[in-house]
């Protein structure tokens, strides 16, 4: 099954461009890229073959934009949610009035006790709508969607980001921010 095939790598691209490149001998380059010739070389390597056109399927029909190939095409990154510390080169820019965070009824309590954390990422993950948040939620158990006062935090100076797939990146959420929906 095809479309089997393109999430087996579409997996494998987030587990090696965001957590582990160096499992495959790959060394990221400043704002996470990898040329492409060296991941599909790594990858062969890894006894994980990735054709070219693959590559360009999985980039252009990933349900939620996770990568992208640079201006030239000749190199490619995840967009978002890496746990290595690299450098997006995002720019702060204002975020919209209201933002929302999906996680699972289990975490509420602590998120509502401690804010939100980025545990093991590099940013706290926001969604700009309602659905996506209850999607990210459901990855965590019984979804539970939160509404972020964006607006204030900016102005209280908190900085936010915004990835080249739309995910809205912040350091911290502190509880007064953040209301239960
Ligand atoms: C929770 C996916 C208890 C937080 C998604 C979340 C996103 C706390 C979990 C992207 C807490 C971390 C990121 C606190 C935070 N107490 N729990 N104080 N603070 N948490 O997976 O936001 O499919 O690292 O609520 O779509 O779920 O990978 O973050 O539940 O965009 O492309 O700690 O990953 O995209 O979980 O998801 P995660 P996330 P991909």
């Amino acid at each position: 099954n095809k479309n089997y095939q393109l999430i087996k790598i579409s997996k494998y691209l987030s587990y090696h461009l965001r957590h582990h490149p160096e499992e495959i001998g790959l060394e990221l380059e400043p704002g996470g890229w990898v040329p492409v010739e060296a991941l599909l070389a790594a990858a062969q390597r890894d006894q994980f073959p990735i054709t070219r056109s693959e590559l360009e399927l999985v980039v252009k029909t990933s349900n939620k934009q996770r990568f992208s190939f640079d201006s030239t095409g000749t190199r490619i990154r995840a967009n978002q949610g890496h746990s290595i510390p690299i450098d997006l080169q995002l720019d702060p820019i204002c975020p919209p009035d209201i933002l929302y965070h999906g996680t699972g009824e289990q975490a509420v309590d602590s998120i509502l006790a401690q804010g939100l954390q980025k545990r093991t990422r590099h940013h706290v993950h926001l969604s700009p709508d309602i659905d996506t948040a209850r999607q990210v939620g459901m990855r965590h158990g019984k979804p539970v969607v939160f509404t972020i006062k964006s607006a204030e935090m900016h102005q209280n100076g908190h900085l936010f980001y915004c990835s080249d797939n739309g995910v809205w990146l912040v350091d911290e959420v502190p509880p007064e921010y953040l209301l239960r929906r």
